[in-house]
């Protein structure tokens, strides 16, 4: 379950109905515990004949899986992994035993398995509430009551439901994943000011030189219900396409950035007559150095990228902007690519036999891990 590196302890997952048979043949207690019961955690040795491989710890999961934490040297994993074999066991991939062991749990609740996992990932606690929902109430409970009900309501009730399910889920994503906002504009307008200010540090580097940023540099930062990955991209034209590869690579760079971003904070220097415009699906124009603008009037956000004066404004217009500000976490939502995919398949189906199916398939379907 661990990386194939050195570190203080690493841990093998071992799983599957003669697990515990497997260890007894193998483990001498040190403690006094010596039953592999579920919940006991048993302190010894691993041996292979009469030579001692190292010393773990054995966690009693369940009473068909359990998690040996042994010293972290890649050689003794090696070792300890070839002990397993030649008792029997087979050696596979960390999700393949994360699958069987989930199966174990939820038997074919398969959303709660899902949760179990998507839980473990989530961002922020909002992202984990709402995940958590989705086992009790939520995604499991509508599910079970739309094939319940599935003789008297209509086809298109579902579908539309679904639907909305789906367009939720757009938004509950960013809580359990956190979103990518882009920080675009003309060199100079104070982008790289902003993004340190934005990260409370002095990551990227300002300066008075048009085309200072050209990689571009991110920073996950807590806002106030999300967690946000900042980019300060290279300003777009900053440097005519094709002057030098990097520059080009750098407008190439920004230009993926903001196809991809959830929201694009334009950066306007409000000392300057300048038109920018940029295509993207949700842009939010920033006015910066309104310290030296005091008098101009410009509709919309202003904002010190220097002073910081603003940008609490800002944080809260973006998180309004992503459509989180006011999300309500108890809605009914998908958190897997899965259920994702399979709600879309009940917006397109045609007939109750094919909604029925793919209910049942929401429901009960294999974990996709
Ligand atoms: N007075 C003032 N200067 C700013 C502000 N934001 C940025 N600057 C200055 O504008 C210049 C360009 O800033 P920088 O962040 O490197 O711009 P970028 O090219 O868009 O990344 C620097 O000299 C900054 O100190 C602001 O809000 N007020
Ligand atoms: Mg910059």
């Amino acid at each position: 379950m661990t990386a194939k590196s050195a570190a203080a302890i690493s841990s093998i997952q071992i799983a599957g109905e003669n697990s515990a048979d497997v260890l007894k043949s193998i483990f001498r207690p040190l403690g006094k515990i010596v039953e592999f019961n579920e919940g006991n955690i048993l302190h010894g040795f691993l041996f292979d004949k009469d030579k001692d491989i190292d010393e773990v710890v054995i966690g009693c999961e369940q009473t068909d899986s359990f998690s040996i934490n042994c010293h972290g040297n890649p050689l003794i994993v090696e070792n300890i992994l070839e002990l397993l074999k030649k008792h029997g066991v087979k050696i596979t991939e960390p999700d393949a035993v994360l699958a069987y062991i989930l199966h174990r749990k939820y038997g074919s609740n398969t959303i709660a398995a899902e949760a179990d996992i998507a839980m473990a990932k989530a961002a922020t606690i909002y992202g984990a509430k709402i995940i958590r929902h989705q086992t009790k109430m939520g995604l499991l409970q509508t599910a079970e009551w739309w094939l319940e009900n599935l003789n008297v309501l209509e086809p298109d009730d579902i579908k539309s439901g679904a639907e909305r399910i789906l367009n939720d889920s757009r938004i509950a994503d960013l809580f359990i994943e956190g979103a990518r906002v882009v920080i675009a504009g003309a060199p100079n307008s104070g982008k790289s000011t902003l993004f340190n200010y934005l990260c409370g540090k002095d990551k990227a580097i300002v300066t008075d030189i048009a085309g200072t940023t050209r990689d571009w540099l991110a920073a996950k930062v807590r806002l106030k219900r999300i967690t946000v990955e900042f980019f300060d991209t290279a300003g777009l034209d900053e440097t005519p396409a094709g002057k030098n590869a990097v520059d080009a690579e750098s407008q190439k760079q920004a230009a993926g950035l903001i196809e991809t971003a959830d929201l694009v904070l334009l950066v306007l220097d409000m000392t300057k007559q300048t038109e920018f415009r940029i295509s993207a699906k949700n842009v939010l124009a920033v006015y910066n150095k309104y310290d030296l603008a005091k008098d101009l009037l410009a509709d919309g956000l202003k904002i010190s990228a220097k002073t910081g004066s603003g940008v609490k404004e800002l944080v809260g217009e973006i998180e309004r902007r992503l459509g989180v500000y006011d999300f309500d976490i108890k809605k009914t939502v998908c958190f897997t690519d899965r259920q994702k995919k399979i709600t879309g398949e009940i917006v397109s189906a045609r007939t109750k036999q094919q909604i029925k199916e793919l209910i049942t398939e929401l429901l009960k379907g294999a974990v996709v891990v």
